[in-house]
């Protein structure tokens, strides 16, 4: 049993905490090294006692199974700005020793039946206590800028609905989800085909004689 929420959140928190810093860091490394990142912006939260308690009463877990069977207590998220950007985060993500990945759901190709993509990855995390070390569970969700816009604006409808669509609406939902995905795609074709044509016009200018202005431009 629960005794105390606030005690039984502290590793979470600090679990949260911990991986904040470390995710922006990772960012903060491929802006200084590369000039972009794939990882836009990190957001992270600990799941609120409500939240819990109903998705305890939702997914039949017991008080006493809490931190085996929820694995999104401790939840982060990572934004990018194009769908490649999400394997290369989650391939950064594989190769980290300091989690241990468990198991990963690619709702990016598969996406829920809601339209909702993302890819989730649930992972141990060891948290540095004062009785010693705990590990505990937590949840990533990398996904696209407008991957977060559909799940942002549909969970706080949901809110309002309390997990029930009415049917016209959940079509229109998912006809929404597909309008963001198809954005997604248009983003990534007019990145490729920058690249193609900046590649392009720096082969141009391969061999040719320097332009004696060209340090002023
Ligand atoms: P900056 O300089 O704004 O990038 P904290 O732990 O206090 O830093 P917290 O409480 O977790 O942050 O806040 P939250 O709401 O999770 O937001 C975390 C970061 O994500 C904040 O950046 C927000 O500015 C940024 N953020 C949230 N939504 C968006 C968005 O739609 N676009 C972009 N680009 N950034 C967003 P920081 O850490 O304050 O720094
Ligand atoms: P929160 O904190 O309110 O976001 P489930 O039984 O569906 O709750 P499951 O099967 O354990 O959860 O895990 P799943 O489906 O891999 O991930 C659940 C989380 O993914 C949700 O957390 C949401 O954050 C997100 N998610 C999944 N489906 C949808 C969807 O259709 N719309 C939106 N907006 N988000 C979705 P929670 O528990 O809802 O918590």
């Amino acid at each position: 049993m629960v005794e105390n929420w606030d005690n039984f959140l502290i590793p979470y928190k600090q679990a949260v905490d911990e991986l904040k810093v470390k995710l922006r860091g990772i960012r903060a490394q491929f802006l200084k090294i590369d000039g972009r990142s794939p990882i836009e912006f990190v957001t992270g939260r600990v799941k609120p006692v409500d939240s819990i308690k109903e998705k305890m009463v939702r997914r039949h877990i017991s008080e006493n199974r809490l931190e085996e069977d929820m694995e999104d207590i401790a939840g982060l998220r990572i934004m990018c700005q194009f769908v490649e950007d999400i394997y290369q985060v989650v391939d950064l993500l594989r190769k980290r020793t300091d989690i241990n990945i468990l198991e990963e759901r690619d709702y990016v190709h598969n996406k829920k039946p809601s339209g909702y993509r993302s890819y989730h990855i649930i992972f141990e995390y060891p948290v540095q206590m004062l009785s010693g070390e705990k590990v505990i569970l937590a949840e990533i969700q990398v996904r696209t800028l407008a991957m977060n816009f559909w799940a942002t604006v549909e969970h706080s409808l949901n809110y309002k609905y309390q997990g029930e669509f009415p049917d016209d609406l959940k079509v229109r939902l998912k006809r929404s989800a597909e309008a963001a995905f198809k954005l997604d795609e248009e983003m990534s074709e007019i990145r490729d085909e920058l690249q193609e044509t900046n590649n392009q016009s720096s082969g141009d200018h391969l061999g040719k004689p320097s332009d004696e202005n060209s340090d002023l431009q």
